[in-house]
């Protein structure tokens, strides 16, 4: 008979994230922030010891960058240690951000830590009181990229141990939004004899397969709009018969995307009502928000208070009605987008405008930021462009072509 045992999954964890878009918060909000990635691990820290789970599993993307910052590292090592004085061990494999070879260094971690330390699938025997009680495999990014399909390498072995384990960061299926590293299926998954897939690589939590597990848990700490709403870790407890997941969240900080409808609003005063009406729903909240608000069907007199800064300067004065409570609120972005198909105002018998819309249908981005992407200095910094960013790209160029000729006709 198998006996019970406990672990926490967790991947993604980027440590040290830059929040590279949120340069312009207030200090104390920016000092949140820029540390929430390390609370996250705290705070996972806290419920292992809590629940006296066996180990911890990090699969992949520990880091943000493939530096490995110092900073970073040395929290990790510190968590590991306080995980070691608890008797729980911690399985790490790098992933496509944190892969071995872009490391200058590599601390020395505490016995209790076992570290993939090759592109080589093996595997790492778990020992609790002189038995062997699951072997947990696993491989290393070496390099930024991984496109062999790492899945088919993954064999189970040792028939009288209790339990395998397998980490795997990489790409399941079509999955568009992150980068196709170590491709998978899950069908090829549940092909091979594994008691629970812990994944990593996904942002967004998805329990792909019930039984056997086969789990993204996401990240721990949402980074930007499209990483809204809660994030964390599994805590995971398996007998003979079954795995039961609980989802634990480590989050300290969350990100909320929210529309409003703005068809029927054209003063100052409406739209602060309109913020305010999409923000208190969220009073209540035990964790600070940070908002992106995107105004939708904004017509030319709230387009016009916009370029004349009033929209920017009421953010300002929303925020410092919330900015200062102790679970803060903070609009740090907020975006008026203009469907001009229904302005009286755009609707004119035009071929000139007829013709324009035309050419945004066809007007592919890539070709107008190559030179940017092409820079010596500039490209070092860039990353490919995501299909949902060429697209705001391209209707912020619109509107804002759109207005300007609106708005020197004088229509
Ligand atoms: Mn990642």
């Amino acid at each position: 008979m198998r006996k019970e045992i406990s672990f926490i999954h967790a991947a993604d964890l980027h440590i040290d994230s830059p929040f590279k878009g949120l340069t312009h918060l207030p200090e104390t909000i920016k000092q949140d922030v820029l540390s929430s990635t390390f609370t996250a691990l705290d705070q996972l820290v806290r419920t292992a010891i809590a629940k006296k789970v066996d180990f911890v599993l990090l699969v992949g993307d520990i880091f943000d960058h493939n530096l490995h910052s110092l900073k970073a590292q040395v929290h990790v090592r510190t968590a590991c240690e306080k995980l070691g004085e608890h008797d729980i061990d911690v399985f790490i494999s790098f992933g496509n951000h944190d892969y071995l070879k872009g490391s200058p260094f590599q601390l020395t971690f505490s016995p209790n830590v076992h570290i993939f330390q090759s592109e080589e699938v093996t595997y790492f025997p778990y020992v609790k009181n002189n038995e062997t009680i699951a072997h947990i495999y696993g491989f290393s990014y070496e390099n930024q990229a991984v496109t062999a399909n790492k899945a088919v390498e993954f064999n189970k072995q040792g028939d009288n141990v209790p339990y395998h384990i397998a980490m795997l960061h990489g790409s399941v299926d079509q999955q568009t939004d992150h980068e196709p590293y170590a491709p998978f299926k899950t069908a090829e998954l549940l092909q091979k004899p594994f008691d629970y897939w812990a994944l990593g690589h996904v942002h967004s939590r998805t329990i792909i397969h019930e039984n056997p597990p086969i789990v993204y848990p996401g990240n721990t700490q949402g980074r930007h709009r499209r990483e809204s709403g809660e994030k964390g870790c599994y805590y995971v407890k398996m007998n003979q018969s079954a795995a039961n997941l609980e989802f634990i969240p480590l989050h300290s900080i969350e990100f909320k995307d929210i529309d409003i409808d703005v068809t029927h609003v054209e003063t100052i005063d409406e739209v602060e009502h309109a913020i305010q009406h999409a923000i208190n729903p969220y009073d209540t909240m035990q964790t600070p928000i940070l908002f992106h608000i995107t105004c939708k069907n904004a017509q030319y007199a709230l387009i016009e208070l916009e370029k004349k800064g009033y929209i920017e300067e009421l953010v300002d004065v929303c925020n410092s009605s919330y900015e200062h409570a102790h679970i803060w609120k903070y609009i740090y972005k907020i975006r008026m987008e203009h469907e001009h198909g229904q302005d009286q105002r755009f609707q004119v018998e035009d071929h000139f405008l007829t013709e324009l819309e035309h050419m945004w249908e066809h007007t592919q981005v890539e070709s107008l930021i190559e030179p940017l992407f092409n820079h010596v200095q500039a490209r070092t910094f860039l990353q490919q462009l995501s299909n949902a960013e060429k697209e705001a790209i391209k209707q912020a160029a619109r509107e804002e072509l759109l207005y300007a000729l609106v708005h020197k006709r004088g229509i």
